[in-house]
């Protein structure tokens, strides 16, 4: 049984590190675990994947041999990820882990908003999947901010069409904010009181409208709070990811 976990967010919201750490929890409870980097354009990363897309897709290639610069050949290396869908399938079944731990490109626009990124979510063969979507807990300074990185965690979860985690990263960093924080992510009543308490009404109000849509809709974001330095959180994170994975076997 292989089951895929795609860690999406953010640029800079701690999708990489997150990777390495909990490929190293599995691996350190005898689980094998493997990772799979999707972002052709990283220059370095916090672990060695088992699995590299750049191996397929060189972005300095693309430059020279189409005269592009640095975005348009990183546009265009996003897009050939579903043209090496068969390649980088092979190599999953090869390894045939338990968990293969996907980390996905710093731009979510190019991978969740273009075709090729649903395009290898979807078609990629495993038993089961779950996308963790990083909020990064340095950008929810504002409960007007975190229903817009919630509208975000929507939005992508409209365009993997996978189980979602919702992860608040970096959580040493926002010690001294996180209760107050998961009190909005855990409760629309709490996020309605702070957004009450915002001085920019128009968007107050908004904020209000976009929640309860979401809430209405079924999408309640109740993040899991980690912490990829102290390890803080990864446990719960994998208890959630557990719960996910075996939902998505019965369903
Ligand atoms: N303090 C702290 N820093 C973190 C944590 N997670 C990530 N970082 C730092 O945040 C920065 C970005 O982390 P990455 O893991 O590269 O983030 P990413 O989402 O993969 O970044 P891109 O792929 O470039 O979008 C790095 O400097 C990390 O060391 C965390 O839990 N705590
Ligand atoms: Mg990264």
């Amino acid at each position: 049984m292989t089951g895929a976990i795609f860690v999406a967010g953010t640029a800079g919201s701690g999708k990489s590190l997150l990777t390495s750490r909990l490929v190293q929890w599995y691996r350190d409870r005898g689980a094998f675990a493997a990772t799979l980097n999707l972002d052709p354009g990283v220059a370095s990363l916090p672990y060695e994947p088992d699995i590299d897309v750049r191996d397929i897709i060189d972005i300095r290639t693309l430059m020279e041999n189409f005269g592009l610069g640095p975005n348009g050949a990183l546009v265009m290396a996003s897009d050939m990820i579903a043209t090496k869908m068969d390649e980088l399938q092979s190599q999953v079944d090869e390894l045939n882990p338990d968990y293969v731990i996907v980390d996905t490109p710093g731009q979510i626009e190019l991978f969740a908003f273009r075709a090729s990124g649903p395009y290898f979510v979807s078609n990629l063969q495993v038993d089961n999947k779950a996308t963790i979507f990083a909020f990064d807990g340095t950008l929810v300074s504002s409960p007007i901010n975190f229903v817009s990185i919630s509208l975000l965690a929507s939005s992508v979860k409209l365009r993997l069409k996978t189980a979602q985690i919702n992860a608040l990263t970096k959580r040493d960093l926002v010690a001294d904010r996180l209760k107050e924080i998961l009190e909005w992510a855990g409760s629309s009543h709490a996020l309605e009181i702070a957004l009450n308490g915002e001085k920019e009404t128009e968007y107050s109000l908004l904020s209000k409208d976009l929640s309860r849509s979401m809430a209405k809709a079924g999408f309640a974001p109740g993040l899991v709070a980690v912490s990829s330095t102290t390890m803080n959180g990864i446990l719960n994170l994998s208890a959630a990811l557990a719960r996910t994975l075996n939902q998505g076997e019965d369903g």
